[in-house]
């Protein structure tokens, strides 16, 4: 058998993209996921599943084996033996010889193996003694419902007597009530439960819960086991007791912990293949499952579930395909980072509440998908501000959503997000229109036009400044843990000072370029204000080759290099450059510190040294562990701004291998643990204090990362950025990227473009459809029409 590379990129039938890994064994935490509006999955190669719905609320309805505390996604989700999965126990009735599928839990070296991710499904395709194995899962486009559908096909000429064993995890439902049985006229193992509370309120809130758990199949089982410690016996799941006897002995679980397992006796003759097919989620009653039976077990019902999940990941398509001569950077960019970008703006991360500063985020880039969404979106954060401007600690998305988790500490920086996200909605759409929508408060039903409510968002943050001019930063700003820097309300954060410089800065700039109404006085206000700010952290907070991260409650200025740990933050250098704080000078001097402080082979740290033990008067970040998160790790979204910034300071070479970086692919998969489908919020850093870790990916696909990658290829890289006036032309490539090609839609219009890098030219030369074009704005693109545009740039800048 040939030997597969271990990690490959096909492209689909789909057009989309796969990408299969060859080992269950080289990259154990190798993971993909589905989601749809209610549900999000997140599944590893070797079939451990971590999955939650929304009702509203986030929900499981597999759970780990015991109590488990409600959270939000972690990073670095790790997997232990009877983690929650989706397993396949396969026994040769002749030879005894038992495996499970995909892999866990009895990890049977297989013949061949091979998980595959695609768009809208994640397929495993098997090879062992003699039997050909796939199972496929995906979800649908609204309900709450994994569908799996298993096939075997017997690759020998003798006939083949096995047993097939569904195991999937149900856990830990209840210590109130769990209980599962079989139930015939569904043909389901059907566990049920009641999501414990004590409140008397609750009762009536949790009436409409759906605690129960079903796992459906298209074939009547042989027999069936529903308890999970008697399945496993003395066994454990390498060796479940139960899979010892000819048959499954029809056990229920009776307040025990419940398991769905069913057995399937097959005779398969030579090449006879039987396909099954099985749905498994939550419900809140016996009618409900049997309404999912209904409209998704049968092929015509499955291949009609999944052509519509695939169209509704298709409206994940963005405006820019690129041809490079890497293969991985571009079904990166073309395929992963789109549908990456789509889950974020279209499901909020699946939570009710998510931060201000992450929806707007989220939402920034679905203007390069479906500006429409953006467009409520900025409008639905603001009516949730207050009359004095403050924006609130999270958006709420559902009527009965409340703030919860991080949402409930105070942070100052939700209002810079706004006016500096808006650029790019303006930019896709020229949509001034949205500047005069009229908006209420949180707090009143006054109304106020859209840009009003920016301007009292601006001034709220003006006026949120110390006697230096420097910005409060009250338990935290964009770095959530950097929580007692100044809980005592005197202490001041560089970097919200700098992003309140650069959001002044890019109002007044919005206002320039789009022509909105603002009164010349406020105007001047903004430019002087942003001056201000951006002289008092010269005068306060320069220190030596870079900006100091902040001064605390006590006036202890912070992140310089007389300290032995957290010298250097990344973020006050970024934004510096942003802001405009940061002369030509400074700027190659924070550079140069960057360079050899911050950088990895993994893409730039966003401090260091990371900190080894609590400092007091800076808080929870320094207790995360070295490397970990925020406490020094490559916290991808600072590293993004940072390559945005690069780009700004026409540093293309640079910024364009940052970001290459941070983009997962074949070639640091065996470092970063996984496949280059997502980029995560993490990769492990503390480089130079503990680099056996450094490097590790977090998993956690959760980033407000995506919309500024995407802003920086669009906008920056290709250079095909929006404007009043139309599409303006100014590629940044690096100077190793001779030649870049693509499309790029733009207002309704598809620009064919080629750009190339030229030695013996001067100035940039712009044709479009063979006509060449003055200047480099291209003004009167149509929308539905097709464009040819070629683009030749000097080699040297
Ligand atoms: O959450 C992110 C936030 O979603 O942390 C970023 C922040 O800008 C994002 O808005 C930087 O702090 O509470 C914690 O300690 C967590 O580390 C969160 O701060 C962090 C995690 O990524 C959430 O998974």
């Amino acid at each position: 058998m040939p030997k597969l590379p271990l990690i490959s990129i096909d492209s689909a039938v789909d057009g989309f993209s796969r990408v299969k890994l060859s080992s269950p064994t080289k990259l154990p935490d190798a993971r993909g996921f589905l989601w749809n509006r209610a549900m999000v999955m997140q599944v590893n190669c070797r079939g451990y599943v971590n999955s939650q719905f929304m009702q509203p609320e986030p929900a499981k309805y597999s759970y780990a084996p015991n109590m488990e505390a409600k959270s939000f996604i972690q990073p670095e989700h790790s997997y232990f033996s009877h983690h929650p999965g989706r397993f396949f126990y396969l026994k040769d009735e002749d030879s005894g010889e038992m495996i499970s599928l995909p892999y866990e839990p009895m990890r049977v070296q297989l013949d061949s193996f091979s998980f595959e991710l695609g768009s809208s499904d994640i397929t495993w395709s098997i090879k062992h003694s003699g039997l050909q194995i796939t199972i496929k899962v995906n979800l649908t486009k609204d309900d709450l419902v994994e569908c799996w559908f298993f096939s075997v096909t017997n690759l020998t000429g003798t006939v083949r007597n096995i047993s097939i064993f569904p195991y999937f995890s149900i856990g830990y439902m209840s210590w109130m009530n769990q209980s599962a049985t079989y139930n015939e006229k569904l043909n389901a193992i059907v566990a049920d439960s009641v999501t414990p509370y004590q409140k008397v309120t609750d009762y009536f809130k949790n009436k409409q819960l759906k605690d129960k758990t079903f796992f459906l199949s298209d074939t009547a089982p042989t027999a069936w086991h529903a308890n999970q410690k008697l399945f496993e016996g003395e066994g454990g799941l390498h060796q479940p007791t139960a899979l010892q006897a000819d048959l499954l002995g029809n056990v229920e679980a009776r307040y025990e912990t419940p398991v769905a397992v069913m057995q399937f006796q097959q005779r398969l003759l030579s090449c006879e293949q039987k396909n099954y097919q099985f749905l498994f989620g939550p419900a809140k009653d016996e009618a409900e499952i049997a309404i999912i039976k209904e409209k998704h077990l049968g092929y015509q019902q499955r291949n009609k579930a999944r052509e519509s999940y695939q169209d509704y990941l298709n409206q994940g398509k963005a405006c820019l395909t690129v041809n490079s001569d890497d293969v991985g950077f571009d079904d990166f960019v073309n395929h992963w980072l789109p549908r990456q970008m789509f889950y974020h703006g279209d499901v909020n991360r699946l939570s009710t509440d998510p931060q201000t500063r992450n929806y707007i985020q989220d939402n920034m880039g679905m203007a390069f998908i479906n500006s429409e969404v953006t467009r409520q979106a900025f409008i639905l954060a603001l009516s949730q501000q207050t009359l004095n401007g403050a924006m609130p600690e999270g958006v709420l998305l559902h009527q009965d959503a409340e703030l919860k988790y991080i949402n409930q500490v105070p942070h100052a920086d939700h209002g810079v997000w706004l006016p500096i996200c808006l650029s790019v909605y303006l930019n896709e759409t020229a949509d001034v229109s949205l500047l005069s929508e009229m908006i209420t408060f949180a707090d009143s039903t006054q109304e106020q036009s859209f840009a009003c409510h920016i301007r009292l968002a601006l001034d709220y943050l003006i006026n949120a400044t110390d006697h230096r001019g420097l910005s409060f930063i009250e338990q935290g700003d964009w770095c959530d843990p950097m929580n007692m820097v100044g809980y005592q309300g005197k202490g001041v954060s560089t970097w919200l000072s700098l992003a309140t410089a650069y959001a002044l800065t890019t109002w007044c700039d919005l206002c320039d370029e789009y022509d909105i109404n603002i009164s010349r006085q406020k105007y001047d206000e903004y430019r002087f204000a942003a001056q201000a700010i951006n002289n008092a952290v010269n005068e306060h907070l320069w220190h030596g080759q870079w900006f100091a991260r902040g001064i605390t409650d006590n006036g202890r200025v912070f992140g310089t290099n007389e300290e032995a740990e957290g010298k250097i933050f990344l973020n006050p250098q970024s934004w510096a450059m942003l802001s405009g704080a940061a002369s030509e000078h400074q700027q190659s001097d924070m550079i140069a510190a960057i360079g050899t402080q911050l950088i990895t082979p993994q893409g730039v740290m966003m401090l260091a040294p990371s900190y080894t033990a609590m400092v007091e008067d800076i808080g929870r970040i320094t207790q995360k562990h070295p490397g970990v998160s925020e406490n020094g790790s490559v916290y991808n979204h600072a590293a993004i701004f940072y390559v945005y910034a690069l780009y700004q300071a026409g540093q293309n070479n640079l910024a364009f291998e940052l970001l290459n970086k941070m983009l997962p692919s074949l070639e640091n998969a065996e470092v970063t643990g996984q496949l280059p489908i997502y980029v995560p919020n993490y990769y492990r850093g503390a480089y130079h204090q503990f680099p056996k870790q450094a490097g590790r990916s977090s998993h956690l696909f959760n980033t407000g990362t995506i919309s500024w990658i995407y802003r920086c290829l669009v906008e920056e890289l290709c250079g095909l950025k929006g404007c009043a006036k139309g599409l303006q032309i100014a590629p940044k490539l690096p100077t190793t990227m001779k030649r870049l090609s693509g499309q790029r839609l733009f207002r309704g219009a598809m620009v064919n473009f080629d750009i190339e890098q030229v030695d013996e030219i001067f100035t940039m030369e712009v044709l479009l459809d063979k006509q060449v074009i003055v200047s480099n704005v291209l003004t009167d693109l149509q929308s539905g029409k097709n464009y040819q545009l070629q683009v030749r740039v000097p080699l040297h800048g």
